[in-house]
C-alpha cells in the first residue's frame, strides 16, 4: 500500500485529491492546520475512511514537518497548504511568503533528509505568468512575471523545486494549474461567492452580491479533473512542470450571467465602472465594490495544457457549463 501525505488537506482540492487517493487504495495522512473546518472531508466521505488519518501540522513549523514525515514515510507528498488568497497576499505579503516558500522549504528539505526518494508534488499556479499573460495562451515555457506577492511566493517554490531536482536529485513536480473550483470552493473566492449569492437570492432573501472586477478573464475548470492530473505528474517517470488548463476563458461578467441563467434569471448591466449594477426584473442583485479591486490585477489568463495532454494524457473532463450548473446545483441544495 502506498502512503500519500497531503498538506492543505481540508481544501477543496485536499479533499479531492484525498477521495481520488483512497479509492486507488493509497493510505492517505491529511495535515492540516488546527481548527480548520472539515466539511469538504466529510462531503466526500474522506474523513471517517480506515486509510485516512489527519494530524494537526502547520507547513511553517520545520518540526512538526520533519516529525511528520519520519513518522509516515510517505511515498509520495502532495504540498496543498498555501495562503492562496491572491487579493489578501497585497495585504500580507510577508505571511504569504513564509507559508507559500518558507512553508514548502520546510518540506523539501525535511523530505531530503528523511524520505529522499519521495515523489513531491508543489501547487505553483497561472498567478506566476503575471505580466506575460497578454492575450496569448501561457503554457510551462512562458515567463514568469509575478503581479502579486502570492505569485512572487510561488515563483520561489517553483524554482526551488527545479533546482532540487539537480542539486538532491529529488523526484519535484510543479503544477501550473489554472482556477479550478467545484461546490467545495470556498466562498472566499469570486466564483463560489457568486453561485452562494444566487442561491440565497433564489430562496428570497434581500442580498446584494457585491464584486469588484467582473472584466477580469479565467480560465476555469474543474478542480475534481485537476486532482487526477497533480496524481500523473508523479506517476510519469521523471519530473516535469505541467500546466493544467481548459484552454478557453471567460469574464467573471460571464460567470455571473450564466450563473443567473440556470436558475432562470436573465442579469441586465447598467452604469459603468465602480457604478455598474445589476437587476433581474428591476430588483438590485449585484453592485461592484471597489474594496475588491486588487491593487495590481491579472486581467488576463488562459492555458495550453497541450504537454499535459501529450505526455500524461490528461485533457480536462469538465465544461464551463458543467462547472457552472454543478456549483449552483450544489448550493441551491
Ligand atoms: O476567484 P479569485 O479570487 O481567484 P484568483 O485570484 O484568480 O486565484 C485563484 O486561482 C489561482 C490560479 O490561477 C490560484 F493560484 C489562487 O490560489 C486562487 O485559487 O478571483 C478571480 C477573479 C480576479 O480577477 C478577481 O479580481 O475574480 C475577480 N473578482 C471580482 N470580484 C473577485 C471578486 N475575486 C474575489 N475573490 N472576490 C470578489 O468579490
Amino acid at each position: 500500500m502506498k502512503t500519500a501525505l497531503i498538506t492543505g488537506v481540508c481544501g477543496q482540492d485536499g479533499a479531492y485529491l484525498s477521495r481520488l487517493l483512497l479509492d486507488k487504495g493509497y493510505q492517505v495522512i491529511g495535515l492540516s492546520k488546527p481548527r480548520t473546518s472539515m466539511d469538504n472531508l466529510y462531503s466526500l466521505e474522506v474523513f471517517g475512511h480506515p486509510d485516512f488519518k489527519i494530524i494537526d501540522c502547520d507547513i511553517t513549523d520545520p518540526e512538526q514537518i520533519s516529525w511528520a514525515l519520519t513518522e509516515y514515510r510517505p511515498d509520495e507528498i502532495y504540498n496543498l497548504a498555501a495562503q492562496s488568497h491572491v487579493g489578501f497576499s497585497f495585504k500580507s505579503p510577508q505571511q504569504t511568503c513564509a507559508v507559500n516558500y518558507g512553508g514548502y522549504l520546510n518540506i523539501l528539505l525535511n523530505a531530503r533528509r528523511i524520505v529522499p526518494k519521495a515523489k513531491i508534488y508543489q501547487a505553483g499556479t497561472s498567478e506566476m505568468f503575471g505580466y506575460s499573460a497578454k492575450n496569448n495562451k501561457q503554457s510551462e515555457t512562458t515567463p514568469f512575471m509575478p503581479k502579486s506577492p502570492y505569485a512572487i511566493a510561488k515563483v520561489a517554490a517553483h524554482w526551488a523545486g527545479v533546482n532540487a531536482r539537480y542539486e538532491a536529485d529529488q523526484f519535484v513536480c510543479n503544477g501550473i494549474l489554472f482556477n479550478h473550483e467545484s461546490p467545495l470552493r470556498h466562498e472566499s473566492f469570486v466564483t463560489r461567492k457568486i453561485t452562494k449569492a444566487i442561491s440565497r437570492i433564489v430562496n428570497g432573501e434581500d442580498h446584494i452580491l457585491r464584486l469588484g472586477n467582473i472584466d477580469s478573464k479565467r480560465d476555469w475548470g474543474h478542480a475534481r479533473d485537476y486532482v487526477d492530473g497533480m496524481w500523473r505528474m508523479l506517476q510519469y517517470e521523471k519530473p516535469d512542470d505541467y500546466v493544467l488548463a481548459t484552454g478557453e476563458t471567460r469574464t467573471v461578467r460571464e460567470f455571473v450571467i450564466k450563473a443567473f441563467s440556470f436558475v432562470g434569471m436573465k442579469i441586465e448591466f447598467e452604469g459603468a465602472g465602480a457604478s455598474e449594477r445589476g437587476y433581474v426584473d428591476q430588483r438590485l442583485v449585484l453592485e461592484i465594490d471597489p474594496d475588491f479591486y486588487r491593487p495590481n490585477e491579472l486581467d488576463y489568463l488562459c492555458g495550453d495544457f497541450s504537454k499535459a495532454y501529450s505526455v500524461l494524457d490528461w485533457k480536462p473532463s469538465t465544461d464551463f457549463n458543467t462547472l457552472v450548473k454543478e456549483m449552483i446545483t450544489g448550493d441551491l441544495k
